[in-house]
């Protein structure tokens, strides 16, 4: 039950005078209301935000499940004042109970979801609360912010009770200011995280993963001057190698601040000044730049400085462009030998997230013969893209909007664009990111049209640089797969999804089936596939076997080969994933298993169908 102000007074014990009792209470409701009420800042963007010293608070965290949320609502639904961010500990004399310990809860390790972690947990969609201690020692004229790579989905921070902030969005990272929150000594840190899905979130209600939730990347804390380089963007300047271009935005500055970029390996320096909005236009020009390409996946030490603040970053530097239905890599026509993979743990399952993580399933991609991955569908880890920065492979960049979102509700834009914004201003200097997609699978309405298109602009304004895609629908007219969902207007390259052999006709449907396709744009097979349980044989004609899913990819090649503008493939999927639309026993057990490799590593038929066309140039041409 929960007690009103009056009715806590009331269970006072009658030897305690009431009046001591009140004084208690409304010093002890000024201080919380002070600590925790106020609204906290906005989290702020930092790109490169891994290449910052960091104090990792990764590993044991305690937790309580609150599927009420009790801890932060009242019962009107306002935040409460007493909330669980206080991490209260019982004392004698309190004039009420304390419910909750943060010192006796379970805990859960930090990155990771809660549902892999605890099996009562593997379903649950509601808040969870977590909470870390640490020890600090703030530093003079030093910001700090608690760097959370990601928290699925909406998530609020505390620190020593102290709202530092509130996020949405599960997939993207973000860092709260906790400079006034934190002290010397002992301080703890509260988040809750909740998973609940809703109609007019980003992604919405239904999607065909799972709803991962928690804490599902890194947590650190990050110090920075109190002037600091946020954001910054280089590229190689109109397809020169000789100049790099960008800039850098330098938070807190006062105009005319001077920031430096150097590349000490080719001997290049340049400086800037910031202007009125903080930013700074870089200009830097090099002699003997080795391009970034798949097959020389060259990084430079690239050094950015501004007052007391410096960033090492690593970059490469390679140009990406379409010229009527090719994809230029460096100005030479490029065929994208690819494959969609989802952030699923292999071997574990669960959330992927780390460098392991990471390489393991590139080093899938690459064994496959990819020079290009889609990753589905949302922001992945910053691990997984430096992961591709290193081995030279092509990156397709997924937002969110997938199916159908509530397209007409400007609310549902906010959310969308705030990912975008967070999604480019993070990643922004991958080399390995070619494409920025919007969207997969919408409905083609005027809403949807005008609600992508607003997000495609917003796009190539934030990264000119790029090419703008998104999976569409296709429609059909007997053997004709029609391409004309008016949302490729706003995009540079076409991607489109199609399941021939599997949720429509027969896997030798696709001999016969032609592609018209409205636009002379780039055209990249974003999915196409079916499933097949490893370790299950038969017939060509028995579903879930792995010659029925072998016999997908034998039929969808040769007819993905008679498409003119086909300049990349992207398969339904490297490996098996969770997901719980896929309840059949026995076969699926809550996975998707369109997976090239299992989720626990064993490689189906398919995949070598694939990867001997990837090799002997079958399909595209081998590099
Ligand atoms: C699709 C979706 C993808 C699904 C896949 C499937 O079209 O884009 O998210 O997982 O089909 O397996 O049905």
């Amino acid at each position: 039950m929960k007690l009103t102000l009056a009715g806590r007074l009331a269970r006072v014990p009658a030897t305690i005078s009431r009046n001591l009792a009140v004084v208690i209470l409304l010093c002890w409701c000024s201080a919380v209301i002070a600590a925790g009420a106020e609204p906290a800042a906005a989290p702020i963007v930092l790109t490169g935000a891994d290449r910052r010293p960091a104090t990792s608070l990764e590993g044991e965290w305690a937790s309580i499940v609150d599927p009420y949320f009790s801890g932060l609502f009242s019962f009107h639904h306002e935040e409460k004042k007493n909330g669980w961010f206080l991490n209260q500990k019982a004392k004698p004399g309190d004039p009420f109970p304390i419910e909750y310990d943060f010192a006796k809860a379970p805990k859960l390790k930090v990155p990771g979801d809660w549902n892999t972690q605890r099996e009562s947990l593997l379903f649950y969609e509601g808040p969870v609360w977590y909470e870390r201690d640490f020890t600090y020692q703030p530093k003079e004229r030093t910001r700090t912010f608690l760097h959370v790579g990601a928290a699925n989905y909406h998530s609020w921070f505390w620190v020593n009770g102290q709202k530092v902030c509130e996020h949405e969005g599960g997939y993207t990272s973000f860092n709260c200011d906790v400079t006034s929150a934190v002290h010397a000594g002992s301080n703890f840190v509260v988040a809750a995280v909740d998973n609940t899905r809703h109609e007019d979130n980003v992604p919405t209600l239904e999607t065909d993963w799972w709803n991962y939730g928690g804490l599902t990347r890194e947590v650190s804390l990050i110090e920075v001057p109190e002037t600091f380089i946020d954001q910054y963007d280089l590229h190689l300047h109109g397809g020169q190698d000789s100049v790099i271009e960008g800039w850098a935005h330098v938070m807190g500055s006062e105009a005319g601040t001077k920031v430096e970029v150097e590349i000490p390996e080719l001997g290049a320096k340049a400086s800037a000044v910031t202007n009125d909005g903080g930013r700074a236009a870089i200009h830097l020009t090099v002699k003997g730049l080795e391009r970034w390409s798949p097959q020389t996946p060259r990084l430079y030490k690239v050094v950015l400085r501004a007052g007391q603040d410096s960033i090492d970053e690593l970059m490469g530097f390679r140009t990406i462009e379409t010229r009527g239905t090719e994809i230029l890599l460096n100005g030479s026509p490029v065929f994208l030998r690819g494959v969609a993979i989802h952030a699923e743990a292999p071997y574990r399952t669960g959330r992927a997230y780390s460098d392991k993580d990471a390489e393991t399933l590139l080093g899938w991609a690459k064994e496959l013969g990819c020079n290009y991955v889609r990753l589905a569908h949302y922001p992945h880890a910053e691990t997984m893209l430096r992961a591709a920065d290193r081995m030279g492979i092509l990156v397709w960049s997924e937002n969110p909007v997938y199916w159908a979102l509530e397209f007409d509700n400007p609310k549902v834009l906010v959310k969308a664009e705030q990912q975008l914004d967070e999604e480019i201003g993070t990643s922004r200097n991958h080399p390995s990111i070619i494409l920025w997609s919007m969207a997969n699978e919408t409905p083609n309405t005027a809403a949807r049209t005008q609600f992508i298109e607003t997000l495609a602009n917003r796009a190539r304004a934030l990264d000119p640089t790029r090419l703008i895609t998104a999976a569409l629908l296709v429609r059909a007219e007997g053997n004709t797969k029609i391409v004309d969902d008016p949302l490729g207007n706003a995009l540079d390259v076409i991607g489109t999804n199609e399941y021939i052999g599997w949720y429509e006709g027969h896997p030798d449907t696709a001999d016969v089936t032609q592609w018209r396709i409205a636009y002379q744009k780039p055209m990249i097979m974003s999915e196409f596939g079916g499933g097949a349980k490893a370790g299950l044989h038969g017939e060509e004609s028995e579903r879930w076997t792995e010659e029925y899913q072998a016999n997908i990819y034998r039929h969808q090649l040769p007819m993905l080969n008679r498409i003119a503008q086909l300049r990349g493939i992207s398969p339904w999927v490297l490996m098996d994933f969770r997901s719980p639309n896929r309840p059949l026993t026995g076969i699926q057990d809550e996975y998707n298993r369109k997976g090239l490799i299992s989720e626990r590593g064993q490689k189906k038929q398919a995949f070598y169908v694939l990867q001997k066309a990837y090799k002997d140039g079958t399909i595209g041409k081998a590099d």
